[in-house]
């Protein structure tokens, strides 16, 4: 329940030049696929719902993409326009349980969603080669990322939360 589509495992550079595309277009459309299932779920009542005991409410998965891949675009700019920079880990579970989640709609991280990832495809969709190999350190996992494994990442990311978003609705 927990990895209803299997943890993340880091790509070697070969598969991840090879997917840069598939990782670009399963961030542009996440969005999208997050508003649909949110709005079904709105209909059926089940954002306090959670994916699994004492897991993540819908609201709350809904909250934390917004949070994490606000994070996740500051992490690519970075990589971006820094030498190697050092990722700067946060506390998702934490950040989950701050008042705006149960306070704020779901329609703000929605908002949120479309906005950054329509910047976050277009600035991925037009970056070069060497820009794709640009590196930073994540202090957390002890891994170094490049953009493209650090795309594979949020790629997988969303389609993670994505399908606990599912397992509710089906619930
Ligand atoms: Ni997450």
């Amino acid at each position: 329940m927990r990895y209803p589509i299997g943890p993340f495992t880091l790509p070697d550079h070969e598969v991840a030049a090879a997917n840069r595309d598939t990782y670009v277009q399963n961030i542009g459309e996440l969005p999208q696929k997050v508003a649909l299932i949110a709005q079904q779920l709105k209909v059926d009542g089940k954002l306090d719902v959670p994916y699994r005991e004492g897991g993540w409410t819908a609201r709350q998965v809904i909250h934390h993409l917004a949070d994490s891949h606000a994070n996740a675009y500051v992490r690519h700019k970075r990589t971006l326009t820094e030498e190697h920079p050092t990722i700067a880990p946060y506390d998702e579970v934490s950040w989950a349980e701050l008042s705006d989640v149960t306070a704020a709609p779901i329609e703000a991280s929605l908002d949120i969603l479309r906005g950054l990832h329509l910047r976050w495809a277009t600035l991925l969709a037009t970056c070069s080669v060497a820009q794709w190999e640009r590196t930073a350190y994540h202090p957390g996992s002890g891994w170094t990322y490049r953009l493209d494994t650090l795309a594979a990442n949020y790629s997988w990311h969303g389609l993670h939360h994505l399908a606990h978003l599912e397992i509710v609705l089906k619930s």
